[in-house]
């Protein structure tokens, strides 16, 4: 079960934020609506959230999730691949202190962003993508073995981050997309998997026991709920112009 979430408001320099969507310039006030509107889905789902101040400086500082990697046991402090997201991470850690007595820090020359880490129980799959080097998943293997957890690779070539293609929804099921679909290490799991022209809900959220899902993909949004949970929907079409999602927007511990 989570109980917080973190949340960093958007800037207006997100116009300018890192994308390959082609889905045109996000609506600044639109996105501060659909930000709200999150911040209420988290709620319904009984987190306490809590609200970073946006930070201009960051075009992609909404995008919370991959400036650390928040397990039960140890918070860790990411190294951003992207060269205008590295500064992301200031700040996070005197945020982070008051909940974690453990944390821990990824250094240079390691890259690794959070959106590549998907936890399952206490095993974590961490994808090889752009962002995320050898070097980074080994840093982030070694501080997850400390706290008594595991971690395993994965090659990826097709999407931003591991996550941008996969979402576990606890009781062994996976919801999946794309090259995500066929790899070998996830077929021990129930695979729901979505459809290629609503490739994009397959980033959504479990926080306990209900799935936050991406609005307008109603076959994604039944194939979840067909597996017994309740769906709460959230337009997020600003975000998707900066490839982010659901998963980006909060970290969840
Ligand atoms: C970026 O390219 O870094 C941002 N525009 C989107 C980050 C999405 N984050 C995530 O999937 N965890």
């Amino acid at each position: 079960m989570f109980t917080k979430a973190i949340v960093r408001r958007p800037c207006r320099s997100m116009i300018y934020g890192l994308s390959n969507a082609n889905l045109g310039t996000p609506d600044y006030e639109l996105a501060i609506k659909q930000h709200d509107t999150y911040i209420e889905a988290l709620k319904k789902c009984g987190v306490e959230v809590i609200v970073q101040e946006a930070n201009e400086e960051f075009p992609d500082f909404v995008f919370v999730e991959d400036v650390a990697l928040c397990t039960p046991k140890v918070a860790i402090i990411s190294q951003p691949g992207a060269e205008s997201r590295k500064g992301e991470t200031d700040g996070i850690k005197q945020l982070l202190q008051k909940y974690y007595t453990n944390i821990e820090e990824i250094t240079a020359p390691a890259t690794i962003e959070p959106g590549d880490i998907m936890m399952v129980g206490t095993h974590f799959y961490i994808g090889l993508s752009k962002r995320t080097n050898l070097e980074g998943a080994k840093q982030m293997t070694d501080f997850l073995e400390k706290f008594g957890m595991t971690a395993s690779t994965v090659e990826m070539s097709e999407m931003l981050h591991l996550k941008t293609g996969m979402s576990y929804l606890e009781n062994n099921n996976l919801l999946v997309a794309g090259e995500f679909i066929s790899k070998p290490q996830f077929q021990k799991f129930n695979l729901l998997k979505v459809e290629t022209e609503e490739n994009y809900a397959a980033n959504c959220i479990w926080v306990n026991g209900k799935v936050i899902v991406a609005e307008g993909f109603p076959k994604t949004k039944k194939l979840i709920e067909n597996a017994g949970y309740e769906v709460i929907t959230v337009d997020v079409s600003e975000y998707r112009k900066l490839d982010g999602g659901l998963s980006c927007m909060s970290l969840r511990f």
